[in-house]
């Protein structure tokens, strides 16, 4: 349902710091539901096809090989306004900038490494869900 449904990603770095629980419980605490989840791995030229609208910026290979670098976790979320509570959950993306009690204010290491993704409107919560979600996958 458009407008009611975003796409997270845990991300390397936080998958690999055993984060993927207390991630999810901040997710659920926050009002979202999962509606769809998977445990997968970027290939590289896969990281720079999900980040095509960054190509060209100066952080964009380094963004695409800390995204393929190692396992990740992807959930489709629901909840009303899910864009933009979600984002305001997660906060800004430099946790030195982002709010106390915000996921990547508690759990991101870097600007790079912020432990979390989150779709930035409605069209790409839909693009970035058919990314990585199959129609047998979403019920
Ligand atoms: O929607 P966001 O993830 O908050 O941010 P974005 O869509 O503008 O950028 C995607 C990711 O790229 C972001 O999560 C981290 C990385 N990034 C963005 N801007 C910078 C950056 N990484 C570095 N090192 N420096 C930046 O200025």
């Amino acid at each position: 349902m458009a407008g009611n449904v975003t796409l997270t990603i845990i991300k390397p770095g936080a998958v690999e710091r055993n984060l993927i629980g207390p991630i999810l419980a901040k997710i659920n605490e926050g009002g979202f539901v999962i509606k769809a989840l998977k445990y997968t791995k970027l290939k590289k030229e896969q990281a720079c096809e999900f980040y095509q609208e960054h190509e060209g910026k100066p952080f964009y290979d380094d963004l695409t090989d800390f995204m393929s670098s190692s396992p990740i976790v992807v959930a489709i979320l629901e909840k009303e306004n899910a864009v933009a509570d979600f984002r305001k959950l997660i906060g800004s993306t430099d946790p030195l900038e982002a709010d106390e009690g915000t996921i990547r204010k508690i759990f991101a290491a870097s600007k790079t490494h912020n432990a979390v993704h989150g779709s930035d409107s409605d069209a790409s919560a839909i693009r970035e869900s058919d990314f990585f979600f199959s129609r047998v996958e979403r019920f």
